[in-house]
């Protein structure tokens, strides 16, 4: 199997776009949005594996081609392991970023600690292949907001390392790229692709 010189992305989430194509372009594969047309299913899954499978199933059916799609999220310890697969409506359906995050501060006790989980899904229905790859970055809660960078949970999350007491958020683009759970997994589905081509 060729390493495919394009996917389709699928999400709706216009900075998982941006992270997929800073680290999947320096390897020669170009992401593609998915068309504004296509509908995504509901992410009724139990899992981010079976999640991050329906998007990619969705979208390689309706392009006919080679897709990828990640489910992921947050889990806190202090919380055994929420908001996890729900990340995305820990506020409540439709909830913003902004008002997932103040609720995750206000349960869980800054200092506690945290993991970016993401699972990766591949798909490509005329070679009947599906994989999953799973990405993981372990952190803390900070006391309070920092950084504009980055999105979602990010201005919260101490990532653990040599990054001093910065967030996430305050990171550069490629210091995150390089620790973030979606980067890893993105580094386990690049290893897999030059192994079985
Ligand atoms: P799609 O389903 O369209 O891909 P989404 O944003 O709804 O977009 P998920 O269902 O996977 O994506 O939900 C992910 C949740 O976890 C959401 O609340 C994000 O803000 C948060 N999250 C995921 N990756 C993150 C990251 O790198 N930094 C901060 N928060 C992140």
């Amino acid at each position: 199997m060729a390493v495919p010189e394009s996917l389709v992305l699928a999400t709706r989430n216009p900075h998982k776009l941006a992270e997929f194509g800073r680290l999947l372009s320096p390897h020669g594969i170009t992401v593609q949005a998915l068309p504004d047309d296509i509908e995504l299913p509901p992410e009724d899954g139990e899992t981010f594996a079976e999640n991050a499978l329906l998007k990619a199933r969705a979208a390689a059916a309706a392009t006919a081609r080679a897709a990828i799609a990640d489910d992921s999220g947050i889990e806190a310890l202090a919380l055994d392991g929420r908001p996890g697969v729900r990340s995305a409506r820990y506020a409540g359906p439709g909830a913003t970023d902004e008002q997932n995050l103040a609720k995750l501060m206000s349960e869980a006790p800054a200092g506690s600690e945290l993991r970016y989980v993401c699972a990766l899904a591949y798909v490509d229905r005329g070679a009947g292949i599906e994989r999953i790859f799973v990405g993981e970055c372990d952190g803390r809660l900070a006391s309070e907001r920092r950084g504009a960078r980055g999105f979602g949970y990010d201005p919260a999350f101490l990532p653990d390392g040599d990054h001093g007491e910065r967030t996430m958020a305050e990171l550069t683009e490629r210091e995150k790229d390089e620790i973030s759970h979606r980067g890893r997994a993105v580094m386990e589905l690049l290893t897999w692709l030059s192994a079985s081509s």
